[in-house]
């Protein structure tokens, strides 16, 4: 009997991942400008996974699935973009990140019991739990709203944070959300610091007597869990009523789902792409939800902010295009405010933040995000964050759980001088 259960979990322990034998990963350097435009369109073409983001300053990382093995040495050698293997053997990689999350994970339950870790990955179940928890301890400041189910039907909870009970017209809103893409684990944990510094520790009390909070830490639940159970690099919603391949092919990317120029640009039309539109904008209710906070809060809203990664990035609108919306002016000052407090504090190994128009800084344009959509209808303040992640020097993929900490703490200084800019220049 005892022979049988082990044998089930060394089968368990090496089938996960299985899906990614033969897949590759490599590093990326376009040198300029032009070659960062063509690798941009050789990620629509090969249908490339970009993990990480490329500058003409910094290696990208992009995941190459093993019939486009081919294609993509001899498009990156005909452009003479750089390019150098990263992982010939992806599996082993994840295997070494998950034991690693594994001993962070028995470190943390020795020192502090139930507690939301924050030296590891964040599991959803641990994250609605502690969103329940903070409601109930802290009434008078939070106040627990459930948007509706997901697909799957998890709860889509999100916390409203106000010392006014939201009833003072007069004080400008921030949202932030995380978790859309299901594999960035770095997101939801920069959310739950914002909430445990603004509820629980109250370090900036100016950010409480200014401001309304609407933080959402994890907007794609099913997608997310999916990550920690079945495959780390899934990205989507898990939909299935999508098209007619949706059963075979579930999920559609909810950055490409709001409706501002829906599946016009960076997007895919196919259920099997990681970067699916989906059958007709807002076709998911997680989507959805965030859309739904966006209107219901709109006239207030100062500054949005959707948490991604990674490449140590702050990205504005129109990410669609690359041209500057009529309502641009304060969007590099902002921006630039919140880089500068995160480098302040930034650490070697990673990478200073870089500030700018979504497509300039990052070659690619896609349309269907909801930095451009929250923009489009009135948000003055509309920023992406890609969040710092290591893509090399590395064993694994995902940052070291020892990072973990850095990232939430300089994050967290990023939205603190964001509010506080924002809140200068808002409806003055
Ligand atoms: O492609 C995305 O959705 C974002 N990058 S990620 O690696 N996290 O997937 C960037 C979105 C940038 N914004 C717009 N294109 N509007
Ligand atoms: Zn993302």
């Amino acid at each position: 009997m005892r022979a049988w259960i082990l044998l089930g979990l060394i089968t368990f322990v090496f089938a996960k991942h299985e899906h990614y034998i033969g897949w590759k990963t490599f590093h990326v350097r376009p040198s300029n400008d032009v070659q960062l435009k063509t690798f941009g369109s050789l990620i629509q073409q090969l249908d490339l996974d970009v993990l990480g983001h490329a500058t003409t300053q910094r290696e990208g990382l992009v995941l190459v699935q093993p019939d486009q093995l081919e294609a993509f040495t001899s498009l990156m050698d005909g452009q003479g973009i750089a390019y150098r293997i990263h992982a010939d053997d992806i599996k082993s990689k994840l295997d070494y990140d998950d034991m690693l999350i594994e001993e962070a994970h028995n470190a943390t339950k020795a020192r502090n019991g139930a507690r939301l870790p924050y030296d590891n990955y964040q599991t959803w179940e641990a994250i609605e739990a502690y969103l329940d928890d903070v409601a109930r301890r802290f009434p008078n400041r939070a106040t627990l709203v459930n948007a509706g189910q997901s697909f799957e039907g998890r709860n889509l909870k999100y916390l409203k944070i106000s010392s006014t009970n939201f009833e003072d017209k007069s004080k400008p809103v921030i949202v932030i959300d995380g978790g859309i893409h299901a594999r960035e684990w770095i997101s939801p944990p920069t959310v739950t610091w914002a909430i445990r510094k603004l509820v629980e520790d109250v370090t900036e009390p100016d950010l409480l007597d200014r401001f309304d909070w609407i933080l959402f830490p994890v907007v794609n639940p099913d997608g997310y869990r999916f990550t920690f159970t079945n495959n780390r690099f899934w990205r989507k919603t898990r939909s299935t009523d999508q098209s007619a391949l949706g059963s075979i092919c579930p999920g559609v990317d909810g950055n490409r789902n709001y409706d501002f120029f829906w599946n016009t640009v960076g997007t895919s039309s196919n259920a099997c792409a990681d970067t699916f539109a989906g059958r007709r904008a807002f076709s998911e209710v997680e989507v959805r939800a965030v859309r739904d906070i966006l209107h219901e809060h709109l006239p207030r809203i100062a500054l949005y902010l959707s948490m991604h990664s990674f490449g140590s990035m702050i990205l504005y609108p129109w990410g669609h295009d690359g041209f500057l919306s009529n309502n641009a002016l304060g969007l590099p000052p902002v921006g630039i405010a919140m880089a500068d407090a995160i480098n302040s504090k930034a650490l070697s190994p990673f990478p200073r933040y870089v500030v700018g128009n979504s497509v300039l800084v990052m070659g690619y344009a896609a349309s269907g995000a909801s930095e451009d959509y929250a923009h489009s209808i009135g948000v003055p303040f509309s920023y992406t964050y890609e969040l710092p992640g290591l893509n090399s020097g590395m064993q694994g993929f995902v940052l070291e759980p020892r990072y973990i900490q850095q990232v939430w703490e300089e994050t967290w200084l990023g939205i603190v001088a964001g509010a506080r800019r924002a809140g200068d220049i808002f409806r003055k």
